[in-house]
């Protein structure tokens, strides 16, 4: 048995090779963004999970057939096999590249898989949540699911541009945000720099990174398929 390392008061067993349990359901809703950013990496992998659509604005999420299938109010959820019910889009996201490795969208090795990580993060609580934010409070449609407080979404609304500019800072001299490739970061991006036209959030003038950047992940086939339009 190997001995713990440095520091550590466990010793590491080696990892085994389950058999995993199979996606068999996918609660979705194609409009909302959270389930669009699952959609697109099943559609760049080239999976297909048999998917139920779920009906947010009519409370299809809050009837009780949801709640005792999935056990929170949100969609993505993913139904395994086995009963396991994954919530949370990252999570999701997180299964699915283990049962399809490629292409590699989390990370190849661990440094990368941080990077990744960091960014996908970075991009998820800043302009993503900012924009939904906006969105969930300041659209009449949405105060069916949201008790809305106008002034956060004004205030939500001021932020945009902050997360914008850094975003074009960091796309200044790469393709992608997060690798060498298209990752979960730049999927989480262009689905919340999609949903700024919901909210009718002009793009600033001169983001040419950005713009390119947008340009080259809007003319993907995955996010063409992928598309909300609440
Ligand atoms: N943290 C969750 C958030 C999921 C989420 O907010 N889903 C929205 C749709 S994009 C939803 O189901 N909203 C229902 C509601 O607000 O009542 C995740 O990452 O999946």
């Amino acid at each position: 048995m190997a001995a713990a390392g440095p520091g550590l008061r466990y010793t590491p067993k080696p990892m085994e090779s389950p058999m995993l349990p199979d996606p068999v359901r996918l609660y979705d809703q194609p409009r909302a963004p959270n389930p669009r950013r699952v959609n697109i990496v099943l559609a760049e992998k080239g999976v297909e999970i048999p998917r139920e659509t779920v009906d947010l604005m009519q409370g299809g999420h809050r009837a009780s057939a949801f709640l005792d299938a999935v056990g929170v109010s949100q969609v993505p959820a993913l139904v395994l096999s086995d009963g396991t019910v994954l919530t949370e889009t990252q999570a999701i996201c997180r299964y699915v590249e283990a049962l399809h490795p490629e292409p590699n969208m989390m990370g190849a090795d661990p440094l990368e898989q941080a990077v990744i990580e960091m960014w996908q993060r970075r991009v998820e609580f800043g302009l993503f949540l900012t924009v939904a934010g906006c969105f969930r409070h300041s659209n009449p449609h949405m105060a069916v699911l949201e008790h809305q407080v106008p002034e956060y979404g004004a205030a939500m609304r001021d932020r945009i541009a902050g997360h914008l500019e850094a975003l074009e800072t960091r796309l200044a001299g790469r393709d992608w945000i997060a690798a060498d490739r298209l990752t979960v970061a730049d999927i989480t991006a262009v689905v919340a720099l999609d949903f700024t036209k919901v909210i009718k959030y002009p793009m600033p003038e001169g983001m040419k990174n950005l713009n390119n950047w947008a340009s080259r992940m809007r003319a993907r086939p995955s996010t063409t398929l992928a598309k909300e339009s609440a």
